[in-house]
């Protein structure tokens, strides 16, 4: 009874368990902002890998008003059926003022993921796994600071690093390593 065999078979069809793993190394997205003079940066000084993370600034000093973003977007095909999008994500502030900075990604029309700068960390966290089933094929993939409400003086940094879309396998993998161990 060879069950190594199914092993053999689950690991070979693991390159296709991602459909889109991007790293940001390399400096493929496009920056634009709304309203006010945001900055954006392929930076080195937060990463998660290997060594650059997309890096979003708001300043201080500086008014806005609701709707203004600071972005960036690529054009992507996003798959279709069952399928998870995650993306690594950190802020620069840890404060209790909210409804002003949000963190948001969207794929097409659709926002996958709203976040606070208020309260949390400064280290790296990430959107967790958000199903994106119901989005399908080519889109505008962003991720942004958005003004929920104009601020005077609240400066914000944002990064994000490594996006990753995969399909949500209907049989993981485990259970051939669990019956691998019972040999
Ligand atoms: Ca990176």
């Amino acid at each position: 009874m060879y069950y190594g065999n199914t092993s053999v078979g689950t690991t070979s069809s693991g390159s296709a368990t991602f459909d889109i793993f991007d790293d940001y190394e390399s400096d493929s997205w496009t920056y634009s902002e709304n309203g006010a003079s945001f900055s954006g940066s392929l930076a080195t000084d937060a990463w998660v890998s290997a060594s650059h993370g997309y890096k979003l600034v708001y300043p201080s000093s500086t008014s806005s008003s609701a709707g203004y973003y600071g972005r960036y977007t690529k054009p992507l095909d996003v798959g279709s059926g069952s399928r998870k999008m995650r993306m690594s994500v950190k802020d620069s502030y840890t404060g209790g003022t909210s409804g002003y900075h949000k963190k948001q990604v969207y794929i097409g029309a659709t926002k996958y993921y709203d976040a606070d700068v208020s309260g949390g960390t400064t280290d790296w966290t990430d959107t967790g796994w958000v199903n994106i089933s119901s989005t399908t094929g080519n889109q505008n993939v962003y991720f942004q600071i958005y003004e929920n409400s104009g601020v005077g003086n609240f400066g914000i940094n944002v990064w994000y690093d490594n996006l990753i879309i995969r399909k949500s396998a209907s049989s993981e993998p485990t259970g051939s390593i669990v019956s691998e161990q019972s040999c």
